[in-house]
Formats: structure tokens, C-alpha cells, sequence
């Protein structure tokens, strides 16, 4: 019976209305709203078959991130926060893009081969959305998809997409990790950074002020729950904080704007040498910047923050004494500046690892250090500290035989770890983070900024007849193919001090992205307009 409404609601209610195929990519589908509703009922029906196979909840997270509000997208979430596995994104896409008479011999397909037996297991699938005024109507569908196949949904609302996957973590470790709800998730934090801090508000140079731009998104609605627990410990002044249906999520504001255009947002006082940060439509991305007197902005994106917080942890774990014990590591992209890589190589010695562009290669990469930092440039990440990690830390600090300054340090660091959302990159959880480090080294933007000098980069992208002639290797230093092409960027890159450029097809756009980075500016623009014109 339960097989006959899920196929007569595909055809009756969601019945599929585009023709052209779309692909399950690094960030899920994403495309305009109005072409989504069936996508999103199927991948109700995915989520329940992702749920019993295994055996745990699985979450739903309906959001199109920076994207311009029109646009909406939906990702699965796994059981311990990961994105979907690799292995499965084929299946989101045969089964978003079947016919509706087909659909049935999909599901058996992947009943089939993945040998799902528990077909009779109602599993709960969490779902949660951002602001955008197509996510109400596109969750009903979610949820229509997962009542057919015979699932629980539970329905978190309106949350950022970290907190979805700490709800989704939550609940598949019995409530190890916290408690599965948004204010389980703020007493989380807030009570950790408050622990931190201390009676000290103001710290040397720093003090406990931020301007915080919300990209008129989720990001701004959660904030105000945020600064409730925060007490006054953070004074957050919030900007861009219209929500619903004004049309200017993301609109010449929030972390993709800043970084991509390296311009001030609109929305905020342009007052001199203040700490600002804007986060995405979904508040998973964070950057920091600041104006200087003379009204030239200075960025500090994914790259400068990774730094920072990698430096400061290879620091306190010194103090603690556990150092020798416990391997600390950085993950970065091809896209991170080479600046930042050569600054942690070398001053803060830090080993670092590069792989391919997306989250789910930084996570998994991060995972095989016993503390795992991994940022993208973008603004992207989050730290993680493997059990074994966290354990030695405890019990380190059960014992008598610690130093008074190594059982100051151990236990700050265990607390850091309850500020950190382990899951995914956060950016509320990424700002308290970085304000902690701020706070306990006492310093102003300028001194943060002051580690290391970026070197120029430009970012380009050309539109070719067929992307996918363009492979990479070397985590997307290098071109495989076509023949010939790597040689040619190599010549061009060597007439170039510092130089250094790479291509590769976009995962999200049908665009060949160019990065390229050197000593000057000009010299930099010139790299990238000379490798531009041999990709073309
Ligand atoms: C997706 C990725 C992001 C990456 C971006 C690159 C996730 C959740 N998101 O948004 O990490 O930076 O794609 O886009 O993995 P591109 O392939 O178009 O350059
Ligand atoms: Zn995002």
C-alpha cells in the first residue's frame, strides 16, 4: 500500500516538470525554486532509503546558501555530520532526474543493490530550511516524500545549516555531542565561550566589540538568540538583519560578496579600524575585514582565519604539555593563498595537507590528524578533534601531576572544544572562535593582519564549449587533460616571480575557473589573463 502512495503522490502531486537533467555536485542540487518541488519529494523519498540503509537519522537541509534569493537547493546530511557519501550522490541523481513512471524502478534499484532489508524501519529524517520565501513549500514536499516512503520528518524550522548537522550529530551519538535542539545548540556554545572569557572583557588591544553583517539571512535571525546566552561577554551589532521576502538576502552583502567582489558590504558603518564580519544565506561561511583610515578595505578571509587558529592551538598545546602526544594539521584547497601556506609551513610549523575544492574533501582529510583544522579560502570550515584526542585531554586533566600553567591550558582547550561545531563550518561558531584567540592574545584586526602580507590573486572564469575536456590531479594543481595544456600554464607561470595559476571545470557553474597569484598585482593580472586565453 505504502509503495502505491508513494508513487501516486510523485505523479498526482509532484509530478516532474523539467526535462533537462541536473546533477548532485559538491553543494547538492541547486538551481531556480519554482523547478524544485519534485526534486525535493524525491529526495524525501532518498533520505528514508539513506536512513534505513544506515540504520541512523539523516538530515534535510533545504537552502541555496549565497545564492541570489530566487535559487534554492537541498543537501543530505549523514549520520555524523558528513556530507552525503560519494556513493550515493549518483543515486540522488538518477532519482531526481528519472521519469515519473520510472521512478518506481529506481527505488528498487537502490533497494536492490544496496540490500536494504529493514524497508519496514521508520527512521526520522530531520529537515530544516533558511529564509528564502520558496523553502516553506519546498519542505512540505520533503516532508510529503518522507511520510510516503514511510519515514519520520521532524521539522527544525528555520536553522542554519551547521545547526542541522549538529541536530543530525545529536541525535545519531544519543546526545554525546549536545542536545538536539536550537537552544541545546546556544547553550552549547555560549556557555564555552563564556568559560573562556572569563570576568575579562577586554583584552591589550582587543576589545569586545564586533560589527556583524547578517547578509539578511538566517545568519541575522539566529544571532539575536545567540547574543541572549553571550550575556554581554560579545557585543554583536548586527546589520543587514531584513529577513523574509525583501528580496536582498545576499544582495551586495554576506561572505560571498565580500570575498568574491573584496569589497565593504553595503549596510554597515564605514568607521575606521573596526572589526567587522558577514556571513552567508545559510551561515556556514565566515570572513572578517575592517577599513583602514584612509578608507581601503583589508579582508580577512578563510585562509587568515585557518592560520589563526591552527597558530593558536599549536600554542596552547604546547602549554598543556601534550604537544609530542597529540598531531595537529592544517587542510587547505588549491585556492588558498600561498602566502598562508608558506606562513604556517614555515613560521608556525604546522604541517599542511591541500585537496581537491568542496567540503567533503577537507572534512575527511581533517579527520586523520588528531586535530584537524580545515578551512577553504572562501570562509569555510571548522576544526575537528578526534575522540582519542579529546580523551587524552580529559584525562590528562583528571591527573595531579600537571603543572599549574599546563592545567590552565588543558582545560581551556577543552572548553574550545565545546565552542568549536565540530559537524561542519559554522560561522557563528567559527566568530566565537576567532574572538576567543583575539581576546586571549589581546590584539586589534591590524595585528592579526599583520602575521603575513596575501599576495595579490585574481580569480577569473571562461565559458568553453565543454568543461569536462579540463581534469585535474595533484588535488586541482595540475591539468591531466587536455594534453599539453599543463605545459603551457607551467611556461607562462615561470616568467612570473612567486607566480603560481591553476584551472579547473567548476563543480557548481558550467565555467572553467583560473587562479592565478604573484608578487605584484600587475604581474598577477597579467598571469591570469595569459593563462585565461590559452584555456579559452
Ligand atoms: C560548493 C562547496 C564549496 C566550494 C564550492 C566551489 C560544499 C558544501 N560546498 O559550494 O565548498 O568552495 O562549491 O564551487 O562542499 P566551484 O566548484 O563552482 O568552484
Ligand atoms: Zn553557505
Amino acid at each position: 500500500l505504502r509503495c502505491r502512495t508513494v508513487y501516486a503522490f510523485a505523479r498526482e502531486m509532484y509530478p516532474k516538470t523539467v526535462k533537462c537533467d541536473i546533477s548532485y555536485g559538491t553543494a547538492g542540487f541547486r538551481t531556480r525554486a519554482t523547478d524544485l518541488e519534485y526534486v525535493m519529494y524525491r529526495m524525501g523519498l532518498l533520505a528514508v532509503l539513506r536512513a534505513r540503509f544506515k540504520k541512523a537519522v539523516i538530515g534535510v537541509m533545504i537552502t541555496a546558501s549565497h545564492n541570489p534569493e530566487p535559487d534554492n537547493g537541498v543537501k543530505l546530511v549523514d549520520p555524523m555530520g558528513e556530507m552525503l557519501e560519494q556513493s550515493w550522490e549518483k543515486w540522488a541523481t538518477k532519482i531526481a532526474n528519472v521519469t515519473d513512471d520510472k521512478l518506481e524502478n529506481v527505488i528498487h534499484d537502490i533497494i536492490k543493490e544496496c540490500d536494504i532489508q529493514n524497508m519496514n524501519d521508520r527512521p526520522e529524517i530531520v529537515v530544516g530550511k533558511d529564509t528564502r520565501p520558496s523553502s516553506p513549500s519546498l519542505a512540505k514536499a520533503v516532508f510529503d516524500g518522507v511520510l510516503a516512503m514511510g519515514g519520520k520528518p521532524i521539522d527544525y524550522g528555520i536553522v542554519t545549516t551547521p545547526q542541522l548537522h549538529y541536530f543530525v550529530v545529536c541525535k545519531n551519538t544519543n546526545r554525546a555531542y549536545g542536545q538536539p535542539t536550537e537552544e541545546g545548540y546556544y547553550r552549547k556554545l555560549t556557555n564555552a565561550f563564556n568559560k573562556v572569557r572569563g570576568e575579562k572583557l577586554n583584552n591589550g588591544n582587543y576589545t569586545n566589540s564586533i560589527l556583524y553583517d547578517g547578509a539578511n539571512g538566517v545568519g541575522a535571525k539566529k544571532v539575536k538568540y545567540l547574543k541572549e546566552g553571550l550575556a554581554g561577554s560579545l557585543l554583536i551589532d548586527m546589520y543587514n538583519d531584513e529577513i523574509i521576502g525583501s528580496g536582498k538576502l545576499n544582495y551586495l552583502c554576506g561572505a560571498d560578496f565580500v570575498k568574491t567582489q573584496q569589497a565593504f558590504p553595503t549596510g554597515l558603518p564605514r568607521t575606521p579600524n573596526t572589526r567587522c564580519c558577514s556571513v552567508d544565506g545559510d551561515a556556514d561561511r565566515l570572513v572578517y575585514y575592517y577599513l583602514d583610515e584612509s578608507g581601503k578595505f583589508h579582508l580577512m578571509d578563510g585562509d587568515r582565519i585557518a592560520t589563526l587558529i591552527a597558530g593558536y592551538l599549536k600554542e596552547i598545546l604546547e602549554k598543556t604539555g601534550m604537544a609530542q602526544k597529540l598531531k595537529l594539521g592544517l587542510v587547505q584547497t588549491a585556492y588558498a593563498n600561498g602566502a598562508s601556506t608558506d606562513y604556517i609551513t614555515n613560521k608556525l610549523q604546522v604541517p599542511v595537507a591541500c585537496v581537491p575544492t568542496g567540503v567533503k574533501w577537507l572534512h575527511h582529510k581533517a579527520l586523520e590528524y588528531d586535530i584537524g583544522v580545515y578551512f577553504e579560502a572562501n570562509g569555510h570550515g571548522t576544526v575537528v578533534f578526534n575522540a582519542e584526542a579529546k580523551e587524552k585531554l580529559r584525562n590528562a586533566f583528571q591527573l595531579n601531576n600537571l603543572t599549574r600553567e599546563q592545567k590552565d591550558a588543558t582545560s581551556r582547550l577543552i572548553n574550545i572544544i565545546d565552542i568549536i561545531n565540530e559537524t561542519v563550518g559554522d560561522a557563528i561558531s567559527d566568530m566565537l572562535l576567532v574572538e576567543t584567540i583575539l581576546h586571549a592574545k589581546g590584539w586589534d584586526i591590524t595585528q592579526w593582519e599583520a602575521a603575513y602580507a596575501d599576495l595579490p590573486n585574481r580569480l577569473l572564469k571562461v565559458t568553453v564549449q565543454d568543461r569536462t575536456v579540463i581534469s585535474t590531479t595533484d588535488a586541482e594543481r595540475k591539468c591531466s587533460t587536455p594534453v599539453g595544456l599543463q605545459e603551457e600554464i607551467d611556461k607562462i607561470v615561470a616568467k612570473y616571480s612567486k607566480g603560481r595559476s591553476f584551472v579547473r571545470p567548476s563543480g557548481t557553474e558550467d565555467v572553467v575557473r583560473i587562479y592565478a597569484e604573484a608578487a605584484t598585482r600587475q604581474d598577477c593580472d597579467k598571469l591570469a589573463s595569459e593563462v585565461a586565453k590559452i584555456v579559452h
